[in-house]
């Protein structure tokens, strides 16, 4: 069973300024190869599919207090995206409000509001000739055409995540040797997103992930140590660069979150701590288990976008009168 809390992972800054080409690059994190929803999908298939479990429990609690904590992830990622998409395509008034009466036209957006309007909103009425022109110039059309600018469950080029991503082979030897590399393949995607995306919001989350990622890196190596006497952690860093490199991610660091893992669970997985001991590879610090959940932060209240029907409840009043004709 999988306990569920409304918090997320990250404390995301909320942006000044929306930034949809680097919520593009974001996807890749999501729904890529080497995305989040990977190492989620990775390592829940490989701890519901793990047979002579009695044998190897350390392992088993390992993969699948990991595999909870990947949740926890693709849920940041999320976020992150549907922040930096938040004002993307302009003015927060759709057609039907643009066309209500004078006087009675909810010109503004209502609500909280979340992220700054770009400059370029201005007006619009219903001579506007393409109200999300504005998202042509993006990278991702998916944003605007199958979501209300919002994350989906694709890669950064909109090819969606596919369980082809997904090796559980029924070897341990084998799964723990893929998430390693499944890991250090993450690893170099999102340095990579965080070279792409100056974003505030964009970084947070890869500072987060680089060091989250990093103790999951550390832990198949220990685990692949523990089965085998092979000294995996000698092969790190992978790529050949420190997360104290990333000031986002330093932060985290400097708190020893690289040097702990939660446990995800009130009172199961209780044997992966004979894994996960001894000294960091790169450190020498020495590793930790900690009980329960690490910190939560609010979820982001999301501003709606009116112009591609997010939440659409609101009702054309041309329509309205038509029916209303209809109807006598
Ligand atoms: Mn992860």
């Amino acid at each position: 069973m999988i306990q569920r809390f409304d918090q997320i992972v990250v404390d995301l800054p909320i942006p000044t300024s929306p930034d949809a080409n680097a919520a593009a690059a974001v996807q890749e994190l999501m729904g890529g190869k080497y995305g989040e929803m990977s190492t989620l999908m990775n390592y829940t298939f490989q701890s519901f599919n793990l047979r002579g479990r009695s044998k190897v429990r350390p392992f088993y609690d390992l993969i699948a207090s990991i595999a909870t904590e990947e949740y926890g992830h693709i849920e940041a990622v999320a976020y992150a995206i549907n922040l930096l998409l938040t004002g993307a395509t302009g003015p927060r008034v759709s057609r039907n409000e643009a066309a209500a009466p004078a006087g009675k036209s909810p010109a503004k957006a209502k609500g909280k509001k979340t992220a700054a309007v770009p400059a370029s909103a201005s007006s619009p009425d219903l001579d506007d000739p393409a109200p999300l022109a504005e998202a042509r110039h993006n990278r991702f059309s998916y944003h605007y055409l199958a979501s209300g600018q919002a994350a989906l469950p694709y890669d950064s080029m909109g090819n969606p995540w596919t369980g082809a991503n997904v090796t559980s082979t029924g070897s341990l030897k084998t799964d723990l040797l893929h998430n390693f590399f499944l890991e250090c393949g993450a690893r170099a995607n999102k340095m990579r997103v965080y070279d792409m995306a100056e974003s505030p919001t964009a970084r947070a989350l890869v500072g987060y992930l680089l060091v989250s990622g990093g103790t999951h890196i550390v832990a198949y190596a220990k685990a692949l140590e523990k089965l085998t006497g092979a000294d995996v952690g000698r092969l790190l860093p992978i790529p050949d660069m420190s997360n104290k490199r990333f000031p986002e991610a330093r932060k985290l660091e400097d708190q020893g979150r690289h040097l702990t893992l939660f446990r995800h669970s009130p009172t199961d997985y209780t044997r992966f701590g004979e894994i996960w001991n001894g000294p960091h590879p790169e450190t020498g610090e020495e590793l930790t288990v900690l009980e329960g959940m690490p910190p939560g932060f609010a979820v982001p209240d999301l501003e709606e976008e009116p112009h591609l029907g997010a939440p659409g409840d609101q009702l054309d009043p041309d329509m309205l009168e038509h029916y209303s004709k209809k109807l006598g």
